[in-house]
Protein backbone atom coordinates (compact mmCIF):
# COMPACT_ATOMS: atom_id res chain seq x y z
CA UNK A 1 0.00 0.00 0.00
CA UNK A 2 2.81 2.28 1.32
CA UNK A 3 5.10 1.69 -2.33
CA UNK A 4 2.15 1.94 -4.37
CA UNK A 5 1.00 5.14 -2.94
CA UNK A 6 4.97 6.53 -2.89
CA UNK A 7 5.48 5.50 -6.45
CA UNK A 8 2.01 7.62 -7.86
CA UNK A 9 3.14 10.83 -5.69
CA UNK A 10 6.49 10.20 -7.00
CA UNK A 11 5.09 9.82 -10.44
CA UNK A 12 2.92 12.79 -10.19
CA UNK A 13 5.73 15.16 -9.43
CA UNK A 14 7.76 13.73 -11.96
CA UNK A 15 4.73 14.79 -14.80
CA UNK A 16 4.60 18.18 -13.08
CA UNK A 17 8.22 18.55 -14.10
CA UNK A 18 7.98 16.92 -17.99
CA UNK A 19 4.77 19.34 -18.12
CA UNK A 20 6.50 22.27 -17.43
CA UNK A 21 7.96 24.64 -20.38
CA UNK A 22 11.11 23.36 -22.34
CA UNK A 23 12.57 26.49 -22.27
CA UNK A 24 12.29 27.64 -18.60
CA UNK A 25 13.41 25.41 -15.63
CA UNK A 26 10.99 23.83 -14.10
CA UNK A 27 9.35 25.59 -10.77
CA UNK A 28 10.68 23.20 -8.45
CA UNK A 29 12.33 24.01 -5.04
CA UNK A 30 14.42 20.98 -3.65
CA UNK A 31 14.05 21.00 0.47
CA UNK A 32 15.93 18.84 3.23
CA UNK A 33 16.69 19.41 6.46
CA UNK A 34 16.89 18.21 10.37
CA UNK A 35 13.32 17.41 11.97
CA UNK A 36 12.12 16.72 15.61
CA UNK A 37 9.21 14.31 16.23
CA UNK A 38 6.84 14.40 19.21
CA UNK A 39 4.96 11.51 18.91
CA UNK A 40 1.29 11.10 20.86
CA UNK A 41 1.92 9.62 24.09
CA UNK A 42 -0.16 6.32 22.79
CA UNK A 43 2.55 4.65 20.79
CA UNK A 44 5.32 5.35 23.53
CA UNK A 45 8.03 6.46 21.38
CA UNK A 46 10.68 8.93 22.68
CA UNK A 47 10.61 12.03 20.88
CA UNK A 48 13.26 11.86 18.10
CA UNK A 49 15.00 14.04 15.58
CA UNK A 50 14.88 12.80 12.13
CA UNK A 51 16.72 14.09 8.75
CA UNK A 52 13.79 15.05 5.76
CA UNK A 53 13.56 15.98 2.38
CA UNK A 54 11.35 17.10 0.10
CA UNK A 55 10.49 18.09 -3.33
CA UNK A 56 8.32 21.05 -4.39
CA UNK A 57 6.33 22.17 -6.92
CA UNK A 58 5.05 25.54 -7.65
CA UNK A 59 1.79 26.07 -9.49
CA UNK A 60 2.70 29.88 -9.49
CA UNK A 61 3.35 32.58 -7.27
CA UNK A 62 1.68 31.52 -4.29
CA UNK A 63 0.26 27.58 -4.37
CA UNK A 64 2.50 24.82 -4.25
CA UNK A 65 2.90 20.94 -3.64
CA UNK A 66 5.49 19.11 -1.78
CA UNK A 67 6.06 15.25 -1.36
CA UNK A 68 7.94 15.55 2.20
CA UNK A 69 9.98 12.03 3.38
CA UNK A 70 11.33 11.55 6.60
CA UNK A 71 13.63 8.43 7.66
CA UNK A 72 15.03 7.42 11.00
CA UNK A 73 15.12 5.71 13.87
CA UNK A 74 13.17 6.49 17.43
CA UNK A 75 13.43 5.01 20.68
CA UNK A 76 10.53 2.79 22.61
CA UNK A 77 10.02 4.11 26.41
CA UNK A 78 11.49 2.79 29.09
CA UNK A 79 14.12 1.04 27.30
CA UNK A 80 12.60 -1.02 25.20
CA UNK A 81 14.62 -0.73 21.88
CA UNK A 82 14.40 1.30 18.88
CA UNK A 83 11.91 1.63 15.85
CA UNK A 84 12.56 2.95 12.68
CA UNK A 85 9.84 5.28 11.95
CA UNK A 86 9.42 6.33 8.03
CA UNK A 87 6.44 9.18 7.23
CA UNK A 88 5.64 10.65 3.70
CA UNK A 89 3.07 13.35 3.06
CA UNK A 90 1.91 15.09 0.03
CA UNK A 91 0.93 18.24 0.85
CA UNK A 92 -0.81 21.90 -0.30
CA UNK A 93 1.51 24.78 0.32
CA UNK A 94 0.15 28.19 0.42
CA UNK A 95 2.24 30.97 0.81
CA UNK A 96 1.98 34.89 1.93
CA UNK A 97 4.61 37.62 0.81
CA UNK A 98 6.31 38.61 -2.81
CA UNK A 99 6.58 35.45 -5.04
CA UNK A 100 9.85 33.75 -6.03
CA UNK A 101 11.39 35.42 -8.87
CA UNK A 102 9.94 39.26 -7.84
CA UNK A 103 13.91 40.18 -7.75
CA UNK A 104 13.45 40.50 -3.66
CA UNK A 105 15.76 39.06 -1.18
CA UNK A 106 15.89 38.99 2.61
CA UNK A 107 12.42 38.21 2.99
CA UNK A 108 10.01 35.89 5.16
CA UNK A 109 7.36 34.16 2.92
CA UNK A 110 4.84 32.62 5.41
CA UNK A 111 2.77 29.49 4.18
CA UNK A 112 0.53 27.35 5.60
CA UNK A 113 0.61 23.40 4.70
CA UNK A 114 -2.18 20.61 4.74
CA UNK A 115 -2.11 17.32 2.95
CA UNK A 116 -1.86 13.67 3.43
CA UNK A 117 0.57 10.31 4.13
CA UNK A 118 1.21 8.26 6.04
CA UNK A 119 3.49 6.84 8.79
CA UNK A 120 5.52 3.66 8.89
CA UNK A 121 6.90 2.40 12.22
CA UNK A 122 8.23 -0.53 12.15
CA UNK A 123 9.87 -2.30 15.24
CA UNK A 124 10.77 -5.70 13.36
CA UNK A 125 8.50 -8.26 14.85
CA UNK A 126 5.89 -5.76 14.30
CA UNK A 127 4.90 -3.34 11.50
CA UNK A 128 2.52 -0.59 12.06
CA UNK A 129 1.37 1.70 8.88
CA UNK A 130 -1.37 4.20 9.11
CA UNK A 131 -2.56 6.93 6.94
CA UNK A 132 -2.10 10.84 8.36
CA UNK A 133 -3.67 13.86 7.29
CA UNK A 134 -1.73 16.73 8.45
CA UNK A 135 -1.95 20.85 8.83
CA UNK A 136 0.74 22.83 9.84
CA UNK A 137 2.20 26.58 9.52
CA UNK A 138 5.84 27.73 8.85
CA UNK A 139 7.76 30.25 6.74
CA UNK A 140 10.38 30.63 4.81
CA UNK A 141 13.15 33.22 4.52
CA UNK A 142 14.40 34.18 1.26
CA UNK A 143 18.42 34.93 1.55
CA UNK A 144 18.73 35.02 -2.37
CA UNK A 145 15.73 34.49 -4.68
CA UNK A 146 16.88 31.02 -5.02
CA UNK A 147 18.11 30.31 -2.01
CA UNK A 148 16.32 30.19 1.49
CA UNK A 149 15.92 28.47 4.56
CA UNK A 150 12.34 27.01 6.36
CA UNK A 151 11.10 26.03 9.18
CA UNK A 152 7.65 24.50 10.25
CA UNK A 153 5.69 23.11 13.00
CA UNK A 154 2.31 20.23 11.85
CA UNK A 155 0.29 18.38 13.42
CA UNK A 156 -0.21 14.82 12.15
CA UNK A 157 -3.42 13.06 12.96
CA UNK A 158 -3.44 9.04 12.22
CA UNK A 159 -6.84 8.06 11.08
CA UNK A 160 -6.53 4.44 11.56
CA UNK A 161 -5.62 4.97 15.54
CA UNK A 162 -6.84 8.77 16.21
CA UNK A 163 -2.77 9.62 17.55
CA UNK A 164 -1.55 13.02 16.74
CA UNK A 165 1.91 13.13 15.99
CA UNK A 166 3.75 16.64 16.03
CA UNK A 167 6.82 17.07 13.65
CA UNK A 168 8.53 20.18 13.89
CA UNK A 169 11.04 20.75 10.82
CA UNK A 170 13.66 23.26 10.18
CA UNK A 171 15.65 23.10 6.73
CA UNK A 172 17.15 24.86 3.08
CA UNK A 173 15.39 25.31 0.03
CA UNK A 174 16.96 25.54 -3.36
CA UNK A 175 14.92 26.61 -5.91
CA UNK A 176 15.61 25.72 -9.76
CA UNK A 177 12.91 27.58 -11.61
CA UNK A 178 13.22 30.70 -13.19
CA UNK A 179 14.55 33.59 -10.73
CA UNK A 180 14.52 36.34 -13.37
CA UNK A 181 12.56 39.49 -12.33
CA UNK A 182 9.70 40.30 -14.65
CA UNK A 183 10.87 43.11 -17.02
CA UNK A 184 9.41 46.13 -16.11
CA UNK A 185 6.86 46.82 -19.03
CA UNK A 186 8.95 48.90 -21.60
CA UNK A 187 7.48 52.19 -21.41
CA UNK A 188 5.56 53.19 -24.90
CA UNK A 189 7.56 54.84 -27.07
CA UNK A 190 6.60 58.37 -27.74
CA UNK A 191 4.38 59.35 -30.19
CA UNK A 192 4.98 62.01 -32.93
CA UNK A 193 1.22 63.23 -33.46
CA UNK A 194 1.88 65.55 -36.01
CA UNK A 195 4.77 64.27 -37.60
CA UNK A 196 7.31 67.00 -36.91
CA UNK A 197 9.96 64.83 -35.73
CA UNK A 198 9.63 66.09 -32.03
CA UNK A 199 7.23 63.20 -29.46
CA UNK A 200 4.87 64.43 -27.97
CA UNK A 201 6.06 64.67 -24.41
CA UNK A 202 8.67 67.43 -25.97
CA UNK A 203 6.61 68.90 -28.36
CA UNK A 204 5.29 72.18 -27.24
CA UNK A 205 3.52 72.77 -30.86
CA UNK A 206 0.62 70.12 -31.27
CA UNK A 207 -0.91 69.69 -34.58
CA UNK A 208 2.04 71.76 -36.95
CA UNK A 209 1.29 71.29 -40.35
CA UNK A 210 2.74 68.57 -42.19
CA UNK A 211 6.19 69.99 -44.05
CA UNK A 212 6.96 72.98 -41.65
CA UNK A 213 10.68 73.08 -40.42
CA UNK A 214 10.17 72.90 -36.09
CA UNK A 215 13.02 73.53 -33.81
CA UNK A 216 13.84 71.28 -30.53
CA UNK A 217 10.42 72.18 -29.10
CA UNK A 218 8.59 70.89 -32.01
CA UNK A 219 7.68 74.82 -33.07
CA UNK A 220 7.58 76.06 -36.46
CA UNK A 221 11.02 77.84 -36.99
CA UNK A 222 10.31 81.57 -38.10
CA UNK A 223 10.16 81.44 -41.53
CA UNK A 224 12.95 83.26 -43.41
CA UNK A 225 11.69 85.42 -46.57
CA UNK A 226 13.63 88.14 -48.74
CA UNK A 227 12.20 91.10 -49.79
CA UNK A 228 13.63 93.21 -52.59
CA UNK A 229 13.50 96.06 -54.20
CA UNK A 230 14.91 97.52 -57.41
CA UNK A 231 14.14 101.89 -58.03
CA UNK A 232 15.34 103.16 -61.56
CA UNK A 233 14.40 107.04 -62.27
CA UNK A 234 15.35 108.28 -65.71
CA UNK A 235 16.38 111.99 -66.69
CA UNK A 236 16.07 113.92 -69.40
CA UNK A 237 19.49 115.25 -71.11
CA UNK A 238 21.46 117.34 -69.05
CA UNK A 239 18.70 117.40 -66.40
CA UNK A 240 19.08 116.16 -62.40
CA UNK A 241 14.97 117.15 -61.85
CA UNK A 242 12.76 113.86 -61.37
CA UNK A 243 9.98 114.09 -63.03
CA UNK A 244 7.00 113.39 -61.23
CA UNK A 245 5.99 110.16 -63.12
CA UNK A 246 8.76 108.52 -60.71
CA UNK A 247 7.19 109.58 -57.37
CA UNK A 248 5.41 106.54 -57.22
CA UNK A 249 8.03 104.37 -57.28
CA UNK A 250 10.19 106.44 -54.75
CA UNK A 251 7.12 106.61 -52.32
CA UNK A 252 7.76 102.39 -52.81
CA UNK A 253 10.99 102.61 -51.95
CA UNK A 254 10.37 105.33 -48.80
CA UNK A 255 7.76 102.40 -47.70
CA UNK A 256 10.64 99.74 -48.01
CA UNK A 257 12.83 101.68 -46.18
CA UNK A 258 10.20 102.85 -43.16
CA UNK A 259 9.29 98.90 -42.95
CA UNK A 260 13.27 97.75 -42.69
CA UNK A 261 13.94 100.59 -40.72
CA UNK A 262 17.88 99.59 -39.89
CA UNK A 263 18.26 99.37 -43.72
CA UNK A 264 20.61 102.11 -45.23
CA UNK A 265 20.64 102.63 -49.04
CA UNK A 266 22.54 103.96 -51.51
CA UNK A 267 21.08 105.79 -54.59
CA UNK A 268 23.71 105.37 -57.33
CA UNK A 269 23.17 108.44 -60.14
CA UNK A 270 24.36 107.85 -63.70
CA UNK A 271 25.13 110.09 -67.23
CA UNK A 272 25.47 108.88 -70.88
CA UNK A 273 28.33 109.57 -71.92
CA UNK A 274 27.73 113.13 -73.96
CA UNK A 275 29.58 115.83 -72.36
CA UNK A 276 33.12 115.84 -70.29
CA UNK A 277 33.52 113.11 -67.80
CA UNK A 278 34.12 115.92 -64.93
CA UNK A 279 30.90 117.63 -65.89
CA UNK A 280 28.91 114.00 -66.28
CA UNK A 281 30.09 113.44 -62.56
CA UNK A 282 28.54 115.99 -61.22
CA UNK A 283 25.28 115.51 -62.97
CA UNK A 284 25.34 112.06 -61.59
CA UNK A 285 25.80 113.11 -57.79
CA UNK A 286 23.49 115.93 -58.51
CA UNK A 287 20.58 113.11 -60.07
CA UNK A 288 20.97 111.07 -56.57
CA UNK A 289 20.62 113.70 -54.54
CA UNK A 290 17.55 114.93 -56.35
CA UNK A 291 16.38 111.54 -55.61
CA UNK A 292 17.54 111.36 -52.09
CA UNK A 293 15.63 115.23 -51.73
CA UNK A 294 12.56 113.41 -52.52
CA UNK A 295 12.91 110.44 -49.87
CA UNK A 296 13.98 113.14 -47.21
CA UNK A 297 11.87 115.61 -48.06
CA UNK A 298 8.18 114.00 -48.98
CA UNK A 299 8.73 110.89 -46.75
CA UNK A 300 10.60 111.92 -44.21
CA UNK A 301 13.38 109.29 -44.58
CA UNK A 302 16.62 110.32 -42.76
CA UNK A 303 19.44 111.53 -44.63
CA UNK A 304 21.73 109.56 -42.83
CA UNK A 305 20.03 106.58 -44.15
CA UNK A 306 20.65 107.76 -47.65
CA UNK A 307 24.24 108.12 -49.64
CA UNK A 308 23.98 109.69 -53.28
CA UNK A 309 26.97 108.51 -54.98
CA UNK A 310 27.25 109.79 -58.41
CA UNK A 311 29.16 107.73 -61.39
CA UNK A 312 29.35 110.00 -64.00
CA UNK A 313 28.88 108.25 -67.34
CA UNK A 314 31.26 105.19 -65.88
CA UNK A 315 28.82 102.53 -65.58
CA UNK A 316 26.54 102.62 -68.75
CA UNK A 317 23.74 99.57 -68.90
CA UNK A 318 22.52 100.46 -72.74
CA UNK A 319 24.98 101.21 -75.71
CA UNK A 320 25.44 105.17 -75.96
CA UNK A 321 26.06 105.65 -79.30
CA UNK A 322 21.72 105.62 -79.72
CA UNK A 323 18.98 107.94 -78.31
CA UNK A 324 17.49 105.14 -76.85
CA UNK A 325 20.68 103.51 -75.31
CA UNK A 326 21.65 107.30 -74.11
CA UNK A 327 17.92 108.05 -72.18
CA UNK A 328 18.49 104.42 -70.58
CA UNK A 329 22.09 105.47 -68.91
CA UNK A 330 20.81 108.77 -67.69
CA UNK A 331 19.28 106.86 -64.83
CA UNK A 332 19.42 106.69 -60.81
CA UNK A 333 19.55 103.23 -59.49
CA UNK A 334 18.86 102.37 -56.01
CA UNK A 335 18.50 98.07 -55.26
CA UNK A 336 17.52 96.61 -51.91
CA UNK A 337 17.38 93.11 -50.69
CA UNK A 338 16.69 92.06 -46.98
CA UNK A 339 16.08 88.90 -45.73
CA UNK A 340 13.80 88.58 -42.62
CA UNK A 341 12.05 86.14 -40.56
CA UNK A 342 7.94 86.25 -40.10
CA1 LIG B 1 5.50 66.37 -32.80
CA1 LIG C 1 4.83 70.28 -33.25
Amino acid sequence: MKRHLLTAALALIATLTITTTANAAPPITVNGGAGYWMFDSDRELESSGTPWIGLEYAWGDYWSTELMYTNDDANLENGGGKVDVQSWQLDMMRYVGDPLGSGRTNYIRPYFVFGGGEIDIDEGSWDTVETQVNVGAGFRYMLTNRFGVRADARVLHSLDEHENDLLFSAGLNWYFGDVTPPAPAAAPAPVDSDGDGVTDDRDQCPGTPAGTRVDATGCPLPVAKVASIRLLVNFAFDSSQVQERYFQDIAGLADFLQKFDDLNVEVEGHTDSQGPDDYNQSLSQRRAQAVVDVLVNQHGISASRLQAVGYGESRPVETNETDAGRAKNRRVMATLEVEYEE
